[in-house]
């Protein structure tokens, strides 16, 4: 398999999850600005979408969009327990989280990393931010991990994208738990070793 990613963005998740899996596996950065891979390649003709994370399969098939990559990845190794078994309400909880992280946290840090976003949509998104990462915190207070004691890559996703928080006006110290969360996750050593990889620590 083979990952395009950009340092640092949500394809941080699934080469977090691609380490913790165990799996044997590639990486190459993308130029998302001029959609060129760092080996020379069109990125758009990989994925038309231009966008971060797509994972090239073994198959040869491009697998795109980060919580399906991440569930493809956590099933190739079910005694890993990266996701529950799709069997029950726990894989349904799962991807409610990963529904959660995609479209009340992920999008929006959005209006953040790009110039010609308003204020007021800045405004909006940073009240929504405020709201939904204190809903976060109440959940995760008294756990380890988004699903209970165990790592799944639901953290992988929740771990990447509180690491924006750092880039925007957004500080964490309001949220203790999900300080103490973010040092938890961050010093697994399949963490350590993907934001190493990325050049991020
Ligand atoms: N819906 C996509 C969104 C992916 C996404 O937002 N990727 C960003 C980096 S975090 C990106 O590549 N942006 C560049 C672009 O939109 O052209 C997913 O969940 O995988």
């Amino acid at each position: 398999m083979k990952l395009f990613y950009k340092a640092g963005a949500c394809s941080l998740a699934s080469h977090i999850a691609l380490e913790e899996s165990g799996l044997p596996y590639e990486i190459e950065a993308v130029d998302l600005k001029t959609k060129v891979t760092a080996s020379g390649a069109d990125f758009s003709k990989i994925t038309a979408k231009g966008y971060v994370p797509a994972l090239l399969l073994d198959t040869g098939e491009v697998l795109t969009e980060g919580p399906a990559i991440l569930q493809y990845i956590a099933d190739q190794v079910p005694a890993k327990h990266l996701a529950p078994l799709n069997d029950g309400m726990a894989r349904y909880r799962l991807q409610s989280w990963l529904t959660f992280i995609g479209t009340e946290l992920h999008a929006n840090f959005t209006p953040f990393f790009y110039p010609t976003s308003g204020s007021d949509w800045k405004a909006t998104a940073m009240a929504k931010l405020q709201h939904r990462l204190t809903y976060v915190a109440q959940h995760i207070d008294d756990k380890q991990f988004l699903l209970g004691n165990e790592f799944s890559i639901g953290d992988a996703y929740l771990f990447t994208v509180l690491g924006w928080a750092k880039h925007i006006d957004l500080d964490l110290g309001k949220w203790p738990a999900l300080v103490a969360y973010q040092e938890r996750v961050g010093a697994r050593p399949g963490v350590q070793a993907a934001m190493k990889s990325e050049g991020l620590i």
